[in-house]
């Protein structure tokens, strides 16, 4: 099937603000070099780089009241969120090049207000070995990168739940999260108790990808947006080892590539987040170019004749 796609523009984020482990600032670089752009240009997809946003440097210091460098981090996100916005009501699909997974804040916070004024409906999926819903007390680690679902939903410091103007951005009942397998206790508690719905690797060995993705993208229809937050440690780091915090027994390669497929054939991709490859840690850029691989087939391209 031949879907047409609105006009794509990308911009990295070169920071690894939220994380302790540094080098995801080099991500955008990374998948760049892989070919990010000319392998969306290939299927026909009118696309842009627009360049990296700029923020502060990272201070590399310790946590503060269970956030570490929030000030920081709420610099980065208002850069996102600003250039998110201004894409969108362009008319134009944001594809965000991370940098660490706290820069969903901003670039999800953007596309949340963006269909408030459009009178769409938003869906969620959020792709990651981790369900990102921890709280400053809840936290083993003080990492904004492990909080941004959880600011989103209202659940963070001021600073970072009110961007567009209304808190909560979403409610968990939006957002469906896919690969899943490592969940701090007090967080564990917390997902219970909002009810997210979490599609963790237990579920996907019983039933099946192609199960878990009906089930996820369920629901949706013309009037959808789906924006897709990938954050790369959801796949084995078997295949991709190029990240700061690898969880053994993620999504194997066809298992990722049924993903990217079944939200093509949604036809609902409204928006993307690309995060946490860490070139430091990675093989031969192998991670980078995986991604852009899976992104291929987000926009349409299968093995077979159907595209
Ligand atoms: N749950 C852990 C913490 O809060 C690690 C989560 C952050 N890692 C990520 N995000 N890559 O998905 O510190
Ligand atoms: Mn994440
Ligand atoms: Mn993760
Ligand atoms: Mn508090």
């Amino acid at each position: 099937m031949q879907r047409s796609y609105p006009p794509v523009s990308i911009f990295g984020v070169p920071t690894d603000i939220g994380a302790s482990k540094r080098g995801a600032s080099m991500g955008p670089e990374a998948l760049r070099v892989a070919g990010l752009v000319d392998a969306i240009a290939a299927r026909g997809v009118d696309v842009r780089d627009v360049g990296d946003v700029s923020g502060p440097r990272n201070p590399v210091s310790a946590p503060v009241d269970g956030y570490r460098h929030l000030d920081e981090v709420t610099a980065w996100n208002r850069s996102v969120f600003d250039v998110s916005t201004r894409e969108l009501q362009a008319g134009r699909m944001p594809i965000l090049l991370g940098g660490d997974h706290c820069l969903a804040i901003g670039s999800i916070a953007a596309v949340a207000a963006h269909c408030r004024s459009m009178g769409k409906q938003l869906r969620v999926l959020w792709l990651d070995a981790h369900a990102d819903f921890n709280t400053h007390e809840l936290t083993p680690s003080g990492n904004i990168h492990g909080m941004p679902v959880a600011c989103l939903c209202g659940m963070g410091p001021t600073v970072l739940t009110g961007f567009g103007g209304i808190t909560p951005a979403i409610s968990p009942d939006q957002v469906r999260q896919i690969g899943i397998r490592s969940v701090d206790p007090g967080e564990k508690r917390l997902v219970q108790e909002h009810g997210l719905d979490i599609y963790d690797m237990r579920y996907i060995d019983e039933v099946g990808m192609r199960r878990a993705m009906e089930e996820a993208l369920e629901g949706m229809d013309a009037n959808t947006h789906l924006h897709v937050s990938f954050d790369v440690d959801m796949l084995d780091p078997a295949i991709a080892p190029g990240t700061g915090t690898r969880v053994p027994g993620g999504v194997n390669y066809r298992e990722a590539q049924l993903i990217m497929e079944m939200v093509a054939d949604s036809g609902c991709l409204g928006s993307l987040d690309l995060v946490e490859i860490n070139p430091a840690l990675d093989r031969r850029n192998a991670t980078a170019k995986l991604a852009v691989d899976l992104v291929e087939s987000l926009f349409g391209k299968s093995t077979l004749m159907r595209d």
